[in-house]
């Protein structure tokens, strides 16, 4: 940013550095500084304000008519600044064009739709599974790459109906949309670097009579041009599915397996009871959450807990910190599949809440099942590395130890 505006009087600062590799590396000595900072920090680095208590981040995301998603949900505002791609309909829109747009996506991505799918992806788990034994009783493998990726990337392109080649594109893309809503940092550049080459490749999935004919892409073609839409308006609501809907899920399937693998209690009582698996996901997106934080802008001026806030301001809210904010939570640092994680900002809440949390929750149930069902012990035998995004959070390789049952 350019033009970082001054301080303003009596709120705390924090000058740290949200974004940079070490803050990325290890984000919760940040998040505590900000809990503990006030109910509303200033980050002068960005000349932002920030949000990381539990209550506080709530409130933000209630008030969307306030803090609205139009303006970008990244540092930079759409108001002054160029999107660096057409903005999305769900994700950086406002009602009411938010809620139509919504509305065609959940008339085809519903409960529904994953009661009719919930079969295959779970046969498809179990084989994935079984398949890594195929070598014998006990085998080394990157979780990441032979897991956590694998099984999204074997699921998700079918059910959307892409295209057989090019699938590689789809974590790139990914990659760099997320990193996009942080500053022009070194990871920015590289992301939109190998990101730009896999664009080509997501657009052309997207156009309207190129997903494959009965599958969700279609359909969602179909609804959307009973709703009104144009075709680029139809192929732009597709488009969020195939940002939004690989890398998170991967992370928070690495996430799970890296929580189990280093809490063996945790696994054995996932293993004595597998309908906990769903819980076991929803805990892992409370504990490491895959999308870490979100900007919102203000677009009339407010106050939040006492502090004022003039229109034009961005406030960047810290969801990972709020899953872990000791006001809401007990024992807030533990990992624990047996607690009430729900009501965590893991997902966000109200009206931009994850469209694709269902489908996100159905894979962590389905793969996190089948391992509880075929595995006795999962160890950590390597150091996991971390990729870092600007907003994600997630593991880059997971060298695991799987024992069959
Ligand atoms: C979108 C979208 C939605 C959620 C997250 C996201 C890159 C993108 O609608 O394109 O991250």
């Amino acid at each position: 940013p350019l033009d970082v505006p001054p301080a303003p009087a009596g709120v705390p600062v924090v000058d740290r550095d949200p974004f940079s590799d070490e803050t990325l590396t290890d984000p919760y000595p940040l998040h505590e500084t900000l809990r503990e900072a006030g109910p509303v920090a200033w980050l002068p680095r960005y000349g932002v304000y920030a949000v990381a208590r539990y209550d506080e981040v709530v409130h933000v995301l209630q008030n969307h008519e306030i803090f609205v998603s139009g303006r970008g949900v990244g540092l930079s505002d759409y108001q002054k600044e160029k999107p660096w791609r057409p903005p999305s309909l769900l994700l950086e829109a406002d009602p009411p064009q938010h809620t139509q747009a919504r509305k065609v996506a959940t008339s085809v991505f519903n409960p529904k739709t994953m009661r009719q799918i919930r079969e295959e992806f779970q046969d498809t788990a179990n084989r994935m599974v079984d398949e890594l034994f195929a070598e014998g009783s006990t085998v080394e493998i990157d979780g990441v790459a032979e897991l956590a990726a694998a099984y999204p990337l074997s699921v998700f392109p079918d059910f959307i109906g892409l295209s057989e080649t090019g699938r590689e594109n789809l974590l790139p893309y990914g990659n760099m949309a997320f990193n996009a809503f942080g500053p022009q940092n070194h990871l920015y550049d590289r992301a939109m670097e190998t990101g730009g080459q896999a664009a080509p490749w997501i657009v052309e999935q997207c156009v309207v009579g190129t997903p494959k004919p009965g599958r969700f892409g279609a359909t969602l073609h179909e609804r959307a041009a009973e709703a009104g839409l144009d075709e680029d308006e139809a192929a732009r609501l597709l488009r969020s599915f195939l940002t939004a809907g690989v890398d998170t899920t991967v992370h928070g399937i690495g996430a799970a397996l890296r929580e189990l693998a280093e809490h063996p209690e945790q696994w054995a009582a996932l293993r004595q009871d597998p309908s906990k698996a769903r819980a076991a996901f929803d805990e892992t997106v409370r504990y490491m959450a895959p999308v870490q934080t979100f900007f919102r802008t203000v677009n009339e001026d407010t106050e939040v807990s006492g502090v004022q806030l003039p229109e034009g301001s961005k406030i960047l809210m810290f969801l990972a910190a709020a899953n872990r904010d000791p006001r809401h939570w007990e024992d807030p640092d533990t990992f624990d599949i047996s607690r009430q994680a729900s009501g965590h900002v893991g997902f966000g809440f109200g009206i931009h809440s994850c469209v694709g949390q269902i489908m996100a929750r159905l894979e962590g149930e389905c793969l996190l099942g089948a391992l509880a069902r075929r595995v006795a012990m999962i160890e950590v035998v390597g150091e996991p590395e971390l990729q870092l995004n600007n907003t994600l959070r997630g593991w880059e390789s997971l060298p695991l130890r799987l024992t069959a049952a």
